[in-house]
């Protein structure tokens, strides 16, 4: 290792922790970087760090005046999405990783991955960054330690987890358990070789041993590729903790909703990704009265209080959002809290005076950008300034409208589950389920048509259980029962509701027909008045659907055609959807769990009779 001896590392390292010394020793001799830093989470370092990533020309600093502290990086353009198809689930079994997962048995996926790594990190620091998913108080909270060779993880690490010195003395503390998660850029340096300003690897691994609850990523610097406490921690190694110790690490935004009575309530909502969580979990409602703050706009695990009621967490600090559509018009909440600065932007296009710029941002365009190619841009150039999936990472504490429940560790008691797909026809804007199976079974079936937040294709309609598929950190069916048998642990009264909805249906003309954004809290209205027994429905064979009259429409621009379009449940829509939901149903086999069946046959009878 480079210029530094194992035993000096453990003399230096602020942690008595032997299993993460012995970690970090056995990584630093296989990677080989030229130091080791122990990252603190201090202000003082993000200064260093960030400067650092300035003059290695990673990161642009933006115009102090309208984004202060804040900073513009650029991937290599084949380092943009999270990459689905190189991404492991290596369980021992290949069944437990189920057919939603790739899978290659541990033994030989890490002799793949000890060959990428020995030296991986020459020529470059080694980062090792203390965190914790959740809060530091919770009652167990959850560590974990990324290791990597990335100035620019460590940056929005600090953004979207709690790290650093706190976190790190409270493990070694409790001498808790931690999930060793391990990334490296895969670019050593040879002595004297020029960096380039996004180093990556064309091969890239993200992998997960779910038995051991360990991660390691290979050869990406991008967002969930690399940020290794976002979906690799919080969703794919949680959702087999949460299995094993009863609880659930779901794709949702967290919001809370206050009635002109002054009542909260508390909502979770699973959407696939790109499909407005963010919009959502940041929403200004439309309707008098009634007052919505956010608490999470990606993940929640939840568990079951002492009175069997549900409550969620957001086990973030930070938001990591699509850029492009996020916009003063469409979600000022988040443009207000990107503008407080501290934020860095990745693959947004730059204008003239030192700002970032997205399709969506602003209702004029500019005249003329630089784009996340580094091309002079204008509106003629006939190709959009941004990438597609271009992010903003931004602290959550920003948020005028954060719930002051973000805080407490305890969580909130959730009242209701949406569960929302983006489909053009067929799904009505909102239908309660019949019960809490019923209302897996919605969840179970969710579908949506692909945008750009992963690679390949976009436009496809994909089944999406939960919004979890590219998450499930293990089989989709013992999934899909894991959720089934937790209403054992419910006390019945505070089971939520469950609701499926869909913001994204098309008139016969091809137009949208609900307008969605701020008048979406208008379902929820409806949500909270069904929850509350007040407000009318038509049981349908899908479940539940709103009467004409019980959605609030007041002050609404929408026509009768429009609103029948969004709400219609149309039989020979769902004779199509039943059809597709069967061969869904046959990729889980014998995983499948019978109570699903019997929804999927109940579902069918119903169209029938
Ligand atoms: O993780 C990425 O790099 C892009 S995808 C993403 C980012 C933030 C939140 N959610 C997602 C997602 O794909 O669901
Ligand atoms: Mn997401």
């Amino acid at each position: 290792m480079g210029n530094l001896t194992t035993s000096r590392l453990t003399a230096d390292a602020p942690t008595t922790h032997q299993k993460l010394l012995a970690w970090v020793e056995e990584v630093a001799e296989l990677t080989q970087p030229d130091s080791i830093y122990w990252v603190n989470g201090s202000e003082e370092e993000y200064a260093r760090l960030t400067t650092e990533l300035v003059e290695a020309g990673t990161l642009v600093p933006l115009n102090p005046e309208t984004f202060p502290n804040s900073f513009a990086a650029f991937s290599d353009p084949a380092d943009v999405a999270r990459v689905e198809e190189q991404t492991f689930i290596c369980s021992e079994k290949e069944a437990d990783a189920g057919f939603t997962n790739n899978w290659m048995a541990p033994a030989e996926m890490k002799g793949k991955l000890n060959t990428l790594f020995a030296g991986s990190m020459r020529g470059r620091t080694m980062y090792v960054i203390p965190f914790v998913m959740g809060h530091l108080d919770a009652e167990d909270p959850k560590f974990g330690v990324e290791i990597t060779d990335s100035a620019y993880v460590v940056a929005s690490m600090r953004i979207m987890a709690r790290i650093g010195t706190d976190v790190l003395d409270k493990l070694t503390a409790m001498n808790a358990f931690f999930v060793p998660a391990l990334h490296s850029v895969g670019a050593p340096l040879e002595p004297g070789q020029k960096d380039v300003a996004w180093p990556c690897n064309p091969d890239k691994w993200i992998v997960h041993f779910p038995e051991e609850r360990s991660i390691v990523s290979y050869g990406s610097g991008y967002g969930g590729n690399a940020l290794l406490g976002k979906k690799c921690f919080s969703l794919r190694i949680a959702s087999v903790m949460a299995r094993d110790e009863g609880w659930l690490a779901e794709h949702m935004l967290i919001l809370k909703l206050t009635s002109p009575e002054n009542k909260d309530y508390h909502v979770a909502a699973a959407f696939p990704s790109a499909c407005g969580k963010t919009n959502l979990a940041l929403l200004d409602p439309t309707i008098k009265g009634w007052k919505v703050e956010t608490l999470g706009d990606d993940i929640n695990w939840m568990r079951f209080g002492k009175d069997g009621e549900l409550r969620a967490v957001n086990p973030e600090a930070g938001l990591f959002g699509v850029a492009p559509g996020t916009g003063w018009g469409t979600n000022p909440n988040a443009m207000r809290a990107i503008a407080k600065g501290n934020s860095i932007f990745t693959n947004v296009a730059l204008t003239d005076d030192g700002g970032v710029w997205w399709e969506g941002m602003t209702d004029e365009t500019p005249a003329h950008l630089t784009d996340w190619q580094g091309n002079d841009w204008t509106p003629e150039s006939g190709r959009p300034a941004a990438h597609p999936n271009s992010r903003f990472c931004t602290p959550i504490d920003q948020i005028d409208m954060l719930a002051e429940e973000y805080f407490a560790p305890e969580g909130v008691q959730v009242d209701a589950i949406l569960f929302g797909g983006r489909r053009k026809t067929t799904i009505p804007l909102v239908t309660e389920a019949r019960d809490w199976t019923n209302g897996i079974f919605m969840g179970s079936t969710l579908s949506s048509e692909t945008t750009a937040a992963a690679a390949g294709a976009v436009g496809v309609v994909r089944r999406d259980p939960m919004a979890m598929l590219p998450f499930i950190g293990y089989n989709a069916g013992d999934y899909l029962k894991h959720w089934i048998s937790l209403s054992a642990k419910a006390n019945p009264e505070k089971l939520p509701k469950i609701f499926l909805v869909n913001w994204f249906r098309r008139t016969p003309e091809g137009g949208f027909a609900w307008p969605g954004f701020g008048e979406n809290s208008r379902v929820l209205k409806w949500a909270i008045e069904r929850i509350e027994g007040k407000a009318d429905a038509v049981e349908t064979p899908i479940g539940f659907v709103p009467t004409a009259g019980s959605l609030d429409t007041d002050g609404l621009d929408v026509s009768a055609e429009e609103l029948d379009a969004a709400l219609a449940f149309r039989p020979e829509e769902w004779e199509v959807e039943a059809a597709s939901i069967e061969d869904w149903y046959a990729n889980f086999g014998e995983a499948l769990p019978a109570d699903l069946r019997a929804e999927l046959d109940g579902l069918k009878s119903r169209l029938a009779s």
